[in-house]
């Protein structure tokens, strides 16, 4: 059983970067400092603690994220590490919104790769603190200096190192502390370290560090600055103070070096989590809401002795131990064997133990105070998002935004007695992974998996094929064009009928006028003496939302329209709301026709991130895919290594996007996109659409 740790005592951190830099064997290394584990694992051998899973050790990289935690000098340290591949940033995301601090791995030869950049902007946007740790110091080609001046000039921030490598490269064999000014150089297999004076030949760079450090750290406040500038000496604790200060509010970045693999730097770096990373504020407040009512705000405050409210930020489904759920107390003590509300989800749920986690092992809690992170497993209605509070004060926590899907599949069973199995495998899977959607998509008429990018949908079908024996068909999902008119114009048109005893009879007279791009329909009636009686215009409003469902081109449905009813006729037997529906959904139909139909397709924003020496390449790419470019920040400008080029492109150029970038950068970019828009789309590529709808739905009329 873990020991109990108030809220300060915790801190939460989340190792974040890009693929490949070391973050996973840093949880190992710092575990293994730490003393959780005997033993370094390794990426090779798959015994990573991070990287337990069987999909992860089959591809050695992380998908998921997993946590770790240390206690140290009666603070406790749970460590997020989370995959740095664009596929999975909806994992990092999540543990970002659970941590107080990043751990931002950079590599020692590298500096600001893509994935670096991108989490980067949203550290500052969403002013998390943030260490940087420059990792594989040990590899050939480091330069510790040349990633200080590759950090100060691709992310424009002031920096203030920590360290200074002794050696670089196969020399690198030590650390020098500049706050405690000391080298630590590790004992054997670095679980220990030896602590000695530092060498004659970094002391006056040490020095000079010092300074600079004291400086920084009197910035936070205006006693200190004075004191400062006065040419007085900032105490240790003054030092302490002034940076936890900058690193808490997020105005300053600083930096450590060393190695994972090594496990060099490790002791400085936990030393640094310790007494300088920010504990959970006690104090702080969330914007919560009302249970089913999203507009009714409940603040909630992080302090252990609140009513019970907790996040979950994970969802981990393991094949034979089920469901973990990882959560994070905001307000209150989460205690053991509890009843609890899942206030997402309006449900009740029994909490049995509670646990911390070393990778896939699992640690017994006492309790979780607020601040505090755990794990409960068994919970079967509750997953990512969800809050689970107290059933007598309920709240729902916020929910933090995810990025947009990226790549999407239309989705068939080859056997259609499957399909309920394949949706309830999907739904499952969209429980773990909040960034895919599995929805039917009634504009396209198809099913549609989405997502990140073709390797985190890759590894789901192929658990959907392999595992669980399902067979899917999937192809490149259809783009929902859409119609609508350019012209105003008026029509009319009779419904009569005469068969047997009751007629049918209505007739209206309707003008249609184009409306600005997003506006959406808009009915009215400026009916005059009762033409069209009152009882009736209901019926003429649904006809013309009938006929809203299928425009004239390619059947697609039509937007931004204003249709007004103006005159009519009515019998006073054979009228009914039907006869009047029927006569303004065929009126619609052609008013449309001869208000210059026109076809519409969705135009997105798209941010790219690329390294400089692709820029050229990507913009000219934008240009074939029928883009624009809206502007950019170019790395060429910064002195960086990454630049940003902002555009918006057709969503039909965009499907397969994030393959063809790999394949035009060697992987070196990766993409964010969002809905912008609709625009007209004409000439050749209009009937080349409109003539594979006709197809289409031929098809579809056949089966
Ligand atoms: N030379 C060197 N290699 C390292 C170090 N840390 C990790 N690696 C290697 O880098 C690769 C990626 O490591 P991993 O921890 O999976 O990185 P992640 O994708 O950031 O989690 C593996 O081959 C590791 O063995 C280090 O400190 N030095
Ligand atoms: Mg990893």
């Amino acid at each position: 059983m873990i020991k109990e740790y108030k809220t300060e005592q915790i801190r939460n951190v989340a190792i974040i970067g890009h693929n490949g830099t070391g973050k996973s064997t840093l949880l190992d290394a710092m575990l293994f400092v730490g003393g959780k584990i005997d033993k370094m694992g390794s990426v090779d051998a798959g015994t990573l603690a991070s990287d337990f899973d069987e999909d992860e050790k089959k591809r050695k990289i992380s998908i998921r994220s997993a946590m770790g935690f240390i206690e140290m000098d009666d603070v406790k340290i749970n460590i997020l590490d989370t995959p740095g591949t664009a596929d999975f940033i909806g994992e990092s995301r999540a543990a970002l919104q659970a941590a107080e601090c990043a751990i931002l791995v950079v590599d020692s030869v590298d500096g600001v790769q893509i994935e670096t950049e991108k989490v980067w902007r949203y550290l500052k946007e969403n002013n998390i603190p943030r260490i940087i740790f420059v990792n594989k110091m040990d590899k050939e080609r480091a330069g510790y200096d040349a990633v200080l001046q590759n950090l100060k000039s691709n992310l424009a921030v002031t920096v203030a190192s920590l360290t200074i490598p002794q050696g670089e490269g196969a020399t690198f064999t030590g650390v020098v502390d500049i706050i405690d000014m000391k080298l630590l150089t590790p004992k054997g297999d670095g679980k220990t370290v030896t602590v000695a004076d530092i060498p004659a030949e970094y002391k006056d760079r040490a020095e000079d560090e010092k300074g600079r450090l004291m400086e920084m750290a009197a910035e936070s406040d205006d006693a200190l600055i004075e004191k400062f500038l006065e040419g007085e000496t900032l105490t240790e604790d003054e030092i302490k103070r002034g940076l936890r200060a900058q690193l808490r509010d997020a105005r300053l970045t600083t930096v450590i070096c060393g190695s994972s693999e090594k496990v060099i730097g490790i002791k400085t770096l936990l030393r640094i989590i310790k007494d300088y990373a920010p504990a959970p504020a006690v104090g702080k407040e969330y914007k919560g809401h009302k249970m089913g009512d999203k507009e009714t705000a409940i603040p909630v405050t992080l302090k252990s002795d609140g009513p019970l409210a907790a996040v979950v930020w994970k969802t981990y489904i393991d094949q034979y131990a089920g469901r973990f759920n990882y959560l994070k107390v905001i307000s209150g003590t989460l205690s053991p064997d509890t009843d609890v509300q899942n206030s997402t989800k309006n449900a009740r749920e029994r909490l049995t133990k509670l646990y911390s986690m070393v990778g896939g092992k699992q640690y017994d809690m006492p309790s979780i105070a607020a601040g505090d992170i755990g794990v409960v497993v068994k919970l079967d209605k509750t997953s990512t998002g969800d809050t689970l509070c107290d059933a007598a004060k309920s709240v729902v926590l916020p929910v933090i935004k995810l990025p947009n899907p990226l790549y999407s599949y239309a989705v068939e069973p080859v056997n259609k007695s499957d399909v309920d199995k394949i949706g309830q495998f999907f739904h499952k899977i969209t429980d773990e992974n909040p960034t895919l959607k599995y929805a039917y998509n009634a504009e396209t008429r198809e099913t549609v998996l989405s997502g990140m990018g073709e390797l985190q949908l890759g590894i789901i079908l192929e658990n959907v094929r392999e595992k669980n024996k399902l067979d899917v068909k999937t192809r490149i999902p259809r783009v929902p064009f859409r119609e609508t008119i350019t012209k105003k114009t008026e029509s009319h048109y009779r419904h009569k009928k005469q068969s047997g005893g009751h007629g049918q009879f209505g007739e209206v007279f309707i003008r249609v006028e184009p409306q600005p791009r997003g506006a959406g329909f808009k009915f009215s009636e400026s009916i005059f003496g009762g033409s069209v009686p009152k009882q009736y215009i209901p019926g003429v409003e649904k006809g013309i939302i009938d006929g809203l469902d299928e425009g004239v081109l390619g059947k697609f449905p039509v937007v931004d329209v204003a249709v007004d009813l103006f005159d009519g006729k009515y019998h006073d037997v054979d009228s009914s709301e039907m006869a009047f529906r029927i006569a303004a959904r065929q009126a619609f139909k052609q008013g449309m026709e001869n208000a210059g139909p026109q076809l519409l397709e969705p135009i997105m924003n798209v941010s790219i991130f690329v390294d400089k020496n692709f820029m050229g390449d990507i913009l000219s790419d934008i240009t074939s895919r029928r883009g624009r470019v809206l502007g950019m920040d170019s790395a060429e400008e910064s002195g960086g290594s990454v630049s940003v080029i902002k555009a918006t492109v057709p969503l039909s150029e965009m499907m397969r996007y994030s393959i063809d970038l790999r394949s035009m950068t060697q992987g070196k970019a990766s993409f964010e996109m969002a809905f912008s828009h609709y625009d007209p789309i004409a000439g050749k590529e209009a009937e080349n659409i409109i003539a594979a709808r006709k197809k289409q739905l031929e098809e579809e009329a056949e089966k």
